[in-house]
C-alpha cells in the first residue's frame, strides 16, 4: 500500500466532496430531462418521508412548520455530501472499501427513485449517473495522485466544478424547456366558458379593507399543502382518470374528454385539517370542472361502496365519503382556477374539489383514479398517519386586521370565517372582556365559500386583546375549547393583542 502519498487528508476529502456534488448536479439534470421526481435528493427525501414514523414527522412538522421539505431536502444534501468527503477520506488509504461505499450510496438513492409510487425501474438512472460521475471522478483524482503528478489538484477543481456547475444550469434549461416544461402545455389549453356559472356573490362579497383576505384568493397566494418534493409533472397529452372499482363498468377520461362535457364553474373554500386557530392554510378559488356525481354515476356505483378514493400520480390517496359525493353538493373534477388552467403546484391537470371536506380527505392534486371501495376495506394516505377518517369542517374565524397595532380611534377590524357546505351566518367579536358584539357580514352566494366580516372598534391607547367567533349556518356557535390540529382540526377562538397608540 501506497504510504508516501502526495495528497493530503483533507485534499482527499475535498475531492470526494466534489466528485459527489458533481455527481449529484449530473443526477439532477438527468431527472430534469426525463422525470423531475427521479432526482437522487428528490428521491431520497420522498423515501425518508415514506418510511420515517409517524411521532418523527408530527414532531418535525410541529417544530418547523412548512419549512419542513426544504429542511429535510437541504438536510440530507448535507448528509450525502458528507459522506462523498468521508468515502474521499477513505479512498486516500483504503480505495476498495471506499469504492464500494460510493457504490453502495449510489445504489440507495437508485433503490429509493425506483421505489417512488407512479416511478419505474428507468427512475434508478440519475442516481446510477450519479454516482458513476462521482466515482470516476475519484478515480480520475486517485491516479492521477498515485502516479505522483504535481499540479492536477487544479485540474481536478476545475474539471469536477465545471462539470458540477454545466450540469446544474443545463437542468435550469431543462426544467423550462424539456419534458418537465409542461408550462408550455399548461398555456396552450384554452378553458372554455363554464356551461354552469358560478352565482356570482356581487361587489358585496369584498368589504376591500387593507389587511383583508379578499374574498377570493388570487393563485399565486393560495397556500400549497402537498407531499411531493418534487411536484409531479403530467403530461396532459397522455393523462387519464380512470374510474374503477365497485362499479358496473370501469371508465377512461382523457382531459379533452373532460374539455368536451358540461361544465360547471363553483366558488369553493379549500382548508388544511392542520390549518392552526388564526392560521393561513386556506383559500378560496373559483373553480371550473366537471361535476363528480356525474361523472361516477356514467359507470354505475354500486351502492355498497361507502368510499370514494382518489389516487393522484404519485401515489396519494385521499378517502371520501361517497354519500357527501352524491348528497347534491357541488363536488367536481376541476382543471381551472380563478380563471386558469390549473396551476401546477395547485394540481395540473386535474384535482378533486369537494365542498364540506378538509383537503386530506377530497382535494386530491395531479388526480389520476378515482376508486370505489368501502371505508371497512381501504385506509387512506393520512389516515395510515394518525389523522380521522372524514369529519366536517369546524367552523373557525380569524382576524385578519389589525394584527398586531392600530392608531387610537376608529378601527376597521376585519377578517374571514368558514364552515364550508354550513356556511357562516353569524360572526361577533370581543375586545378585552367586554361584550360579544355582532360583526358586518359580506354576501355569499353559498356556504361553501369563507364569509368576511368587518366591524368597527373605538380603539383607545394601550393594549387590547380582540377574540373572534362565528356561528355556522345551522346555528352553531363556534367551540371555545381549544384542541390541536390532530387528528381531525384544531378548535378553539382566535385572537390577538393591539397595542393602540
Ligand atoms: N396529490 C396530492 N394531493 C393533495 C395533497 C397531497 O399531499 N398530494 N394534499 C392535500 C391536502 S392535505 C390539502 S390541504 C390540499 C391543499 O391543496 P392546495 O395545495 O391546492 O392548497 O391538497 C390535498 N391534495
Ligand atoms: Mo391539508
Amino acid at each position: 500500500m501506497d504510504t508516501t502519498h502526495p495528497a493530503s487528508p483533507r485534499a482527499w476529502a475535498a475531492a470526494g466532496l466534489l466528485a459527489t456534488l458533481a455527481g449529484l448536479a449530473v443526477g439532477h439534470l438527468a431527472a430534469a430531462l426525463t422525470e423531475p421526481r427521479s432526482a437522487p435528493l428528490s428521491a431520497l427525501s420522498d423515501a425518508v418521508i415514506a418510511v420515517v414514523p409517524l411521532e418523527v414527522s408530527h414532531w418535525f412538522i410541529e417544530l418547523v412548520g412548512t419549512a419542513d421539505k426544504p429542511l429535510l431536502i437541504t438536510g440530507l444534501g448535507i448528509g450525502v455530501a458528507a459522506a462523498g468527503a468521508g468515502i474521499g477520506l477513505l479512498w486516500r488509504a483504503r480505495p476498495w472499501p471506499a469504492r464500494a461505499a460510493l457504490v453502495l450510496l449510489a445504489l440507495v438513492g437508485a433503490a429509493a427513485a425506483a421505489t417512488r409510487p407512479g416511478l419505474g425501474a428507468a427512475a434508478a438512472l440519475p442516481s446510477v449517473l450519479a454516482g458513476a460521475v462521482a466515482f470516476g471522478g475519484l478515480q480520475w483524482w486517485d491516479g492521477r495522485y498515485r502516479a505522483g503528478e504535481s499540479g492536477g489538484r487544479r485540474r481536478f477543481l476545475v474539471v469536477a466544478g465545471g462539470v458540477g456547475a454545466a450540469a446544474l444550469g443545463a437542468s435550469w434549461l431543462a426544467g423550462r424547456v424539456g419534458p418537465a416544461g409542461i408550462e408550455a402545455d399548461r398555456d396552450a389549453v384554452a378553458l372554455p366558458e363554464p356551461d354552469l356559472p358560478a352565482t356570482d356573490p356581487g361587489p358585496g362579497a369584498d368589504f376591500e379593507v387593507e389587511g383583508l383576505s379578499s374574498y377570493r384568493t388570487p393563485n399565486a397566494d393560495f397556500y400549497r399543502i402537498d407531499t411531493a418534493i418534487t411536484v409531479p409533472r403530467v403530461d396532459v397529452d397522455t393523462w387519464t382518470l380512470r374510474v374503477h372499482g365497485m362499479v358496473d363498468r370501469e371508465r377512461t377520461y382523457t382531459f379533452d374528454d373532460l374539455l368536451g362535457r358540461e361544465l360547471i364553474e363553483r366558488d369553493i373554500t379549500l382548508a388544511c385539517v392542520s390549518n392552526q386557530i388564526g392560521g393561513d392554510l386556506v383559500g378560496n378559488a373559483r373553480w371550473l370542472g366537471v361535476s363528480l356525481a356525474d361523472l361516477l354515476a356514467e359507470a354505475g356505483v354500486d351502492p355498497a361502496a361507502d368510499q370514494l378514493v382518489s389516487r393522484s400520480s404519485d401515489g396519494w390517496t385521499a378517502g371520501s365519503p361517497a354519500e357527501l359525493v352524491f348528497d347534491g353538493r357541488d363536488a367536481m373534477v376541476a382543471i381551472g382556477m380563478n380563471g386558469e388552467p390549473l396551476p401546477v403546484d395547485h394540481g395540473w391537470p386535474a384535482r378533486l374539489v369537494i365542498p364540506g371536506l378538509y383537503g386530506y380527505v377530497s382535494a386530491t392534486k395531479w388526480l389520476t383514479e378515482l376508486e370505489l371501495t368501502t371505508f371497512d376495506s381501504y385506509d387512506a394516505y393520512w389516515i395510515t398517519r394518525g389523522w380521522s377518517t372524514p369529519r366536517p369542517i369546524k367552523t373557525a374565524s380569524r382576524i385578519d386586521t389589525p394584527r398586531s397595532k392600530a392608531g387610537a380611534g376608529t378601527v376597521a377590524v376585519a377578517g374571514v370565517a368558514w364552515a364550508q357546505h354550513r356556511g357562516i351566518s353569524a360572526v361577533e367579536l370581543r375586545v378585552d372582556d367586554g361584550e360579544w358584539t355582532p360583526c358586518e357580514l359580506s354576501d355569499v352566494a353559498t356556504g361553501d365559500t369563507w364569509r368576511q366580516w368587518l366591524v368597527e372598534w373605538d380603539a383607545s391607547p394601550g393594549e387590547h386583546t380582540l377574540t373572534v367567533r362565528a356561528t355556522d349556518g345551522e346555528g352553531e356557535v363556534q367551540t371555545e375549547v381549544s384542541q390541536g390540529v390532530i387528528p381531525d382540526g384544531a378548535t378553539g377562538y382566535h385572537s390577538v393583542t393591539v397595542t393602540v397608540d
